[in-house]
């Protein structure tokens, strides 16, 4: 039978990175079976191109996976699947709270033949053998002989063959360059960020978040042997490219578990494994001088802190009072002494959110060293604690936010202010935080630094200035690039110098790299 994996496209970003779950569920797949592979953002179809596709290329079972921002447009495309008469799986986070709204048992259409509930490694392979049977069923759980649920150990991680998979569409390399490029130093003709995993599972359960009722809140590790491996496969690839890779450790809190963190960190650097990367890690954690001094020698270089607040009331209000705002600026001091940067996320509409909230936060966002701020709106998602919650208050103003995803649109009313308030503090900090200004400030704040880290920084604020503001377009990088053209002048004229791109490659050198150690599991915070 030949399967075809769908994920919708977000209407954000293009083929930034491939989505995980594809590469797992393919890899899982029994044998005697093909699967093709299509990302949305990277591949734009409509309603009536992947029916033709599924038509064309004669599939028998159709796997579509979203998150709740993109599930109306997967419900569309699978109802033009299940038209040419194929059947549809969903799965993910979302169908897995709302399985009775694709199924058609809420009363409204039915969008999937089948939904795969929660995480789906053991239940792929009964679904593609019951669909090649003819035999699906509505509901895939899973769960062990007992009918207890069971969650995957990750101990037995399949090998995805990296080495192998078509990734074309994931290059961030321009075609026209990637000739020239190749010749750079140990080559750039192609750069690619592909998403790694290296445990699953959160204990903390944020308000807002989906991730411990998905995962659970036990924790699970690969080994740090399959996931070296796995780092050394993708080395291979990027050399013999003549390319390069980074990685996105896709774990909730990359160092929920400082031990076994700084132990896989030894690993990657003792098998010479270091790629670069980024990864999720709470602020509380980074407390660690030796963990911090691990994370830049083995070639972390930006961090995800879901920071959500710099008020404290707030905070609490979440359930995620283990964040400290007092402590942020040292955190971050911290690793940009090592040159390593933050994306720092936070969230606006919040019940002790007041007008001002978004600049009461830049005040201190400009103290700190650079990094890519980003600012969202507190959104219930289905079956959270805070969903919950709201409902139950009566505040959701648009409970089913999701049939009609409208980008940083609230979806109940904050405490404190109004929506347009929110939405007005949110467009305020994006605004401020990616103007002209503030990205010359970000450079310039780095002037010490050899220029690579300039140009990093500012091409990182160029791409992530893209969630807020559409930057599909030609026209739309064309104006981006003219009202910065100040700081890219500037940039290019230092190109030019000599030695320009050498210099120091830290502000103060890394401590040397502590050998392995094993030892207990202690469980030390977490982060989304
Ligand atoms: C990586 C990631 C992203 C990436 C996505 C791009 C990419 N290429 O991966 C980025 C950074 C862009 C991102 C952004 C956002 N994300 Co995000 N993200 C994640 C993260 C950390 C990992 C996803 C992952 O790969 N997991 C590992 C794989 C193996 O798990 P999985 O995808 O769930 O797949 C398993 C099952 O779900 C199932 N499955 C999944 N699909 C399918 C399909 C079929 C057919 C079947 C049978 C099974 C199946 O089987 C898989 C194996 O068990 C998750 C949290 C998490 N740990 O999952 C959050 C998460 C998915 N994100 C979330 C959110 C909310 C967002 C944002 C909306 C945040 C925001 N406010 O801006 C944005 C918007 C995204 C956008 N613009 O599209 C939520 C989603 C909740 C929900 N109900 O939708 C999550 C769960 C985190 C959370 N805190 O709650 N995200
Ligand atoms: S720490 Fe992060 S992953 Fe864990 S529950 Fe909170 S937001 Fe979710």
């Amino acid at each position: 039978m030949k399967i075809l994996l769908y994920n919708p496209d977000n209407g954000v970003t293009r083929n930034f990175m491939p989505h995980l779950w594809m590469f797992l569920l393919q890899a899982l797949t029994p044998s005697g079976h093909e699967v093709l592979l299509v990302d949305g953002n990277a591949q734009p179809m409509d309603e009536a191109g992947i029916a033709e596709f599924v038509r064309d290329n004669n599939i028998g079972l159709v796997g579509i996976g979203a998150m709740t921002r993109m599930i109306a447009k997967a419900y569309r495309m699978a109802d033009a699947v299940r038209t040419t008469g194929v059947p549809v799986v969903m799965g993910g986070p979302h169908v897995t709270e709302m399985a009775d709204e694709a199924l058609g048992r809420d009363g409204g259409p039915r969008h999937a033949d089948a939904v795969a509930l929660g995480e789906a490694d053991a239940t792929w392979p009964r679904i593609v053998e019951d669909a090649a049977r003819g035999q699906l069923k509505d509901v895939y759980a899973p769960v062990d002989a007992f009918g207890q649920e069971s969650k995957p150990s990750l101990k037995d991680y399949p090998v995805i063959p990296w080495q192998s998979i078509d990734l074309k569409q994931f290059n961030l390399v321009p075609k026209a360059a990637t000739g020239l490029l190749q010749k750079i130093g140990e080559g750039w003709g192609s750069f690619r960020i592909v998403p790694v995993e290296s445990g699953r599972g959160c204990p903390y359960g944020c308000e807002f978040c989906t991730v411990t009722g998905f995962f659970g809140d036990s924790i699970r590790f690969r080994t740090n042997e399959s996931v070296v491996n796995e780092l050394l496969l993708l080395k291979a690839r990027a050399r013999a490219e003549k390319g390069q890779i980074a990685v996105f450790f896709i774990d909730d809190n990359f160092a929920i578990n400082i031990k076994r963190t700084k132990s896989l960190l030894r690993d990657i650097i003792a098998a010479k494994a270091q790629v670069h990367w980024v990864a999720q890690i709470s602020a509380n954690l980074l407390r660690d001088e030796e963990l911090v001094d691990l994370i830049a020698a083995s070639g972390g270089k930006w961090i995800f802190i879901g920071m959500e607040s710099i008020d404290p009331a707030n905070l609490k209000d979440v359930n995620k009072g283990f964040n400290k705002p007092g402590e942020y600026a040292t955190v971050l001091e911290r690793l940009a002494a090592r040159n390593v940067y933050a994306i720092t996320s936070f969230i606006f509409g919040m019940d002790n959110d007041t007008v001002g909230a978004a600049e009461r936060t830049l005040e201190q966002v400009r103290t700190w060293p650079p990094g890519l701020p980003i600012f969202g709106l507190l959104t219930p998602l289905p079956a959270t604690p805070l969903y919950k919650r709201l409902e139950k208050a009566g505040r959701l103003t648009r409970p089913k936010h999701w049939q009609e995803f409208i980008p940083f649109a609230m979806a109940h009313t904050p405490l404190k202010m109004t929506i347009e308030e929110a939405h007005a503090e949110v467009r305020y900090g994006w605004e401020q935080a990616y103007s002209p200004e503030a990205l010359a400030h970000a450079v310039d704040s780095l002037n010490d630094q050899p220029l690579g880290y300039r140009v990093n920084i500012f091409l990182s604020r160029l791409c992530f200035r893209g969630i807020y503001f559409p930057m599909m377009g030609k026209m739309a990088w064309v104006r981006v690039i003219a009202q910065n053209r100040r700081t890219i002048f500037k940039l290019v004229r230092e190109g030019f110098k000599k030695g320009a791109w050498r210099g120091a490659p830290a502000r103060i050198l890394a401590s040397p790299v502590p050998q392995a150690e094993t030892g207990e599991v202690i469980v030390q915070g977490a982060e989304g």
